[in-house]
């Protein structure tokens, strides 16, 4: 039997492990929404560690047994474990590891001290402290002493909840604060803009987010001959977190190629050796993915390229024709939707007839992250082209590169007013098309457009899926005589 000192030193360590598992309860319930809006698995972990320990808090603050120290070591080893796990591999629900961030290194912090002081509980043996001598017996005694730990307990609960408080406001404070938005806390760190490398770029790109230069300004890279007289497109990509305007008020927290949604439209000639520089200045593991022909490791699907790490894809352009590049980091669907995408065109080796050539790029934004777009765009602004048509002369030559990047939406499609186009689906014939007015591509799917308008005036282009363009995939040519 322990003294009197001894019961009170076990009682300081059970108020103790009390507080702790209270801190961590309230950070695990406080992030479970969050997490269950990014998959279920996660949402209902998280909502489960909460319910086990804030269970262990309020029995750690009354009268805990042996069985209850079992519990709450196996918890805390469970979610150490977890913790650790996500942070260090690729898993199954969770994707590629994700970066270690202040809010989760306290909560372990808490988790660890909860571990130790449940270790000590146990080895002290202590399943109970001894009620006081002078207590009397019955069951206004027992009344008698849940009321007195009733209190404890929620004094233990009341500093917990400020300890987890504390947590999530200097967590809150490290990020946008956007924690409303859906994102998980370890995201909002992705979302701080600032690092070097990201100025240098957004100096380099003046104009991100501009449609109207976009719409015309293909990357052709820097090119050089090689010794056995191949030539060399050198292209520089960076990924890096940027706040878009995707519609009039609305900012979306993208991950760009470049600075801009969609990312630079890279071009180059069949035959010719491409050189892609990736360096990757966001907080989350990216790739390129191609679509085309290239070695397996310039897939850009098995080497995930880590934070601030760097890698080079290299390959000679074969079969022309318009492609697309995307992220390929899990989960694919979110690194496409958040911006990751782009596309690549591989001219055939004499070229094309000339044209007024132009690139759209067919998206979908979904700012509140319910995995639906609310808005539709091409290349990255809801109702751009409407508001700033696109000019063109009569007898003109239009050549467009249309590319359907859009997420959630299993197609999209382009529908021309007042005119039928030659549809060169993938481009990769010059001999084989289709004259229409209407296209549709399914996700990834892309095609060549090619007409002239015979009389001047405003003609309407948009998607016709008529919720898309009430959406913001809608354009106007204004063809000048
Ligand atoms: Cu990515």
């Amino acid at each position: 039997m322990p003294g009197g000192g001894n019961t009170r030193r076990v009682l300081r360590w059970q108020r103790a492990a009390s507080v702790l598992a209270f801190v961590s309860g309230f950070v695990h319930l406080a992030l479970a929404p969050a997490h269950w809006r990014e998959n279920a698995v996660s949402g209902v972990f998280f909502a489960g560690a909460a319910a086990a320990l804030l269970a262990c808090g309020v029995a750690l603050g009354m009268r805990p047994t042996r069985r209850w120290y079992a519990f709450g070591l196996s918890n805390v080893v469970i979610l150490i474990a977890v913790y650790a796990l996500t942070r260090s591999i690729s898993l199954p629900f969770v994707g590629a590891p994700e970066p270690v961030e202040v809010v989760g290194l306290l909560t372990k912090g808490a988790e660890i001290g909860l571990m130790l002081c449940l270790i000590y509980l146990w080895r002290a043996g202590q399943a109970e402290p001894p009620a006081p001598a002078s207590q009397p017996a019955g069951p206004a005694a027992a009344l008698a002493v849940s009321r007195r730990e009733l209190i404890r307990t929620g004094l233990t609960a009341g500093l917990g909840l400020v300890g987890a408080g504390a947590i999530l406001t200097r967590q809150a404070e490290a990020g946008h604060g956007s924690a409303n938005l859906g994102y998980r806390p370890s995201e909002l760190a992705g979302l701080s803009h600032g690092a070097p490398t990201v100025v240098a770029v957004e100096r380099q790109h003046p104009d991100a987010m501009d449609p109207m230069t976009f719409l015309k300004h293909f990357d052709y890279g820097k090119a050089s001959r090689r010794a056995d007289g191949q030539t060399l497109r050198e292209y520089r990509v960076i990924a890096y977190p940027k706040d878009c305007e995707i519609a009039k008020g609305v900012v979306f927290p993208a991950w760009t190629f470049n600075g801009t949604v969609p990312g630079p439209t890279i071009r180059c000639t069949e035959g010719e050796r491409v050189q892609i520089v990736f360096n990757n200045g966001d907080k989350f593991p990216h790739t390129i993915h191609l679509h085309g022909v290239h070695p397996a490791n310039m897939d850009g699907v098995f080497e995930q390229i880590p934070p601030n790490g760097r890698h080079v894809y290299e390959f000679t352009a074969e079969q022309f024709g318009v492609y697309l590049y995307h992220c390929h980091t899990m989960p694919v669907t979110k690194h496409i939707a958040k911006g990751l995408q782009g596309t690549f065109i591989i001219d055939p080796p004499g070229g094309r007839p000339r044209a007024n050539e132009m690139v759209m790029v067919m998206n979908g934004f979904d700012p509140d992250f319910d995995e639906e777009n609310e808005f539709y765009t091409v290349n990255g602004i809801a109702n751009y082209y409407l508001e700033h048509p696109i000019t063109i002369k009569v007898g003109e030559l239009v050549r467009i590169y249309l590319v359907n990047l859009t997420e959630f939406d299993q197609i999209n499609s382009f529908h021309l007013h007042g005119n039928v186009f030659r549809l060169y689906r993938t481009g990769t014939r010059l001999d084989l098309y289709e004259i229409t007015d209407t296209v549709i591509l399914g996700q990834g799917e892309r095609a060549i457009l090619e007409f002239a308008y015979k009389q001047p005036g405003r003609f309407l282009f948009h998607a016709h899926i008529n919720e898309f363009s009430e959406r913001g995939w809608v354009g106007v040519f204004e063809v000048a005589a």
